[in-house]
């Protein structure tokens, strides 16, 4: 059986990016690929990276492991934990840092946006990031890791840590392959399309729509989304990057072709495509804000949660036993 692993880490309120990039490719897979096993987690030993408050991020944390339910994704077939529950993830995160080079990691483009952004009191955590998120996937040995489009680099970093491990070693893990979705893989900001929606870029609350949004906020943050002069409407990603976004979240929301949606709107104005998005976003995220609310205080999460975490931990234990005999630690 293969096995499909990814995680988010708890940083801020889930946006509609995240939705449409990760969580509703996720669902669609579970539904595509049945003989496939989903191993998800709230990654949260990510978060710390950057400082957080530890009110905030527990409730974070759970706001997350709720909504992956809320959004669609089948408990019974989803293996859902929390990242800092499983001490493995931690143990072979080390053990891949001491197999990446300085030089490989001060590529990666999300650290040096993130650096760019921060200036001070960047942590040596945010520097090997993609050690731990390499361990978070190959430890589950998983064939497959469904992602936007701003992971791939980290993911090809990921199969080269694997692979490189395998070749000194002999052959142990499972080299994985991303999954990124031909349409909503890169959701730009609503005020500043040159730049991806962002869940922990608070500056600008007017850029992103959260899976928390009420109706009205929704309908508003639509309508005041940045478009263009020329005022045609037409899936020019070039020219009129505000719209050509707009058109990729409707795509994406509703599950119809980009063009079917131009085509439907070409004789429309921006004020009336905005009011329909903005109605069928409505239309997605209600419901599922009704199923989290239920789900956020009960006993059912938690009990997701802790089957979630042993049966992870179960695997992660055993491999993680027989990768230190591999790398040679221990005594046995
Ligand atoms: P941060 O802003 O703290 O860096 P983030 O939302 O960019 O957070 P994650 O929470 O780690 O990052 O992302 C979880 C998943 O959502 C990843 O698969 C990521 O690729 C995807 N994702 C994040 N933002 C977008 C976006 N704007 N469009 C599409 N997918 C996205
Ligand atoms: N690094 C990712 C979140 C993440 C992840 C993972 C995704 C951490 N570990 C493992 C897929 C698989 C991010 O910043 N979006």
């Amino acid at each position: 059986m293969k096995r499909i692993v990814s995680g988010i880490k708890p940083t801020g309120s889930l946006t509609l990016g995240n939705y449409l990039g990760a969580i509703k490719q996720f669902v669609k897979l579970q539904q595509k690929m049945e003989d496939c096993e989903f191993f998800l987690f709230v990654a949260d030993m990510h978060a710390i990276t950057v400082r957080q408050n530890p009110a905030e991020l527990r409730k974070r944390i759970l706001d997350i492991a709720a909504m992956y339910i809320a959004c669609g994704l089948d408990k019974e077939k989803t293996v859902l934990y929390l990242q800092s529950e499983i001490p493995q993830n931690v143990e072979l995160g080390y053990i891949l840092q001491s197999n990446v080079y300085m030089g490989e990691l001060e590529r990666m483009t999300q650290f040096k946006d993130k650096i760019a952004k921060q200036e001070t009191s960047i942590t040596s955590s945010l520097f090997t990031y993609p050690a731990l998120m390499a361990a978070d996937i190959i430890l589950y040995d998983a064939d497959y890791v469904p992602v936007g489009d701003d992971q791939k680099q980290h993911l090809e970093l990921t199969r080269t840590i694997a692979n490189r491990f395998n070749n000194y070693y002999g052959d142990f893990f499972t080299v994985p392959e991303p999954l990124i979705p031909e349409v909503g893989a890169r959701i730009m900001d609503l005020q500043d399309p040159e730049k991806k929606m962002s869940k922990s870029d608070t500056a600008n609350p007017k850029g992103f729509i959260t899976l928390f949004d009420d109706s009205a906020t929704i309908r508003r943050k639509i309508n005041s989304a940045m478009t263009d002069s020329i005022g045609v409407i037409k899936f020019d990603p070039e020219n009129q990057k505000g719209l050509a976004n707009l058109l990729t979240i409707f795509a994406s929301i509703t599950d119809r072709d980009v063009l079917d949606i131009v085509n439907e709107y070409k004789d429309s104005n921006y004020k009336v495509f905005k009011e329909d998005l903005g109605n069928a976003i409505v239309e997605v995220l209600e419901p599922i804000q009704e199923k989290h609310k239920n789900l956020i205080k009960s006993q059912e999460l938690q009990d997701i949660l802790n089957k979630g975490r042993d049966i992870a931990s179960d695997y992660a234990f055993k491999k993680m036993r027989k990768c230190k005999r591999k790398v040679g630690l221990g005594r046995k």
